[in-house]
């Protein structure tokens, strides 16, 4: 199975997020939070800062971090596991711009275009921008819809370690 250690990032101002949409590869035509692949010899805040600057030309300065999920596609000739790092941003350098990968947008949080974004999204989203820390775990269809999702609002998450076991 293919698997890979990912962060995901938000900016919050006030009481809007930013949201990309992913102009190419896993997850295009959806909005999301910045972030991809922690490289070898990263801390997971080193490839959220990087990631950051890659996909929108912005460098966070305080962010905390939110959630953790466990991703599964276990089906098919392409299984996949994702294990994402959520963190909110709420102060940072520079201004988002667009780039080859990602074209941000500021969005209400009353107003978060969840159709437009992965299924499970609006399961742990809404708890996070209101405060709780979430742990997550889902289940996906080769065609990338949601199959299963168990969410838990925890006190601590688990900051499992960068090496993924099952
Ligand atoms: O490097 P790449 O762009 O492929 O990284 C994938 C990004 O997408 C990474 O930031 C983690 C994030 N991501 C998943 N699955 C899901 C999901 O189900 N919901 C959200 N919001 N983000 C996801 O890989």
């Amino acid at each position: 199975m293919k698997e890979k250690i990912c962060t995901l990032l938000f900016l919050r101002r006030g009481d809007e997020i930013l949201l990309a949409m992913k102009k190419r590869g896993f997850g295009a035509n959806r909005y999301n939070g910045v972030g991809g692949k922690i490289d070898p010899g990263e801390t997971i805040e080193q490839a959220l800062v990087r990631e950051c600057q890659e996909e929108i030309s912005v460098t966070p300065l305080t962010y905390q971090k939110v959630a953790e999920h466990d991703f599964v596609q276990p089906h098919g000739a392409e299984p996949w596991r994702m294990y994402v790092h959520v963190y909110i941003a709420d102060s940072w350098e520079g201004e988002p711009v667009e780039s080859e990968e990602m074209a941000p947008e500021w969005f209400n949080v009353l107003d978060i275009p969840y159709t437009q974004m992965w299924q499970d999204d609006e399961f742990w989203l809404p708890q996070v921008l209101g405060g709780d820390k979430v742990y997550g775990e889902f289940t996906f269809t080769e065609d990338e819809a949601m199959l299963t999702h168990n969410v838990q609002i925890v006190d601590e998450l688990p900051n499992r370690p960068l090496k993924l076991v099952s």
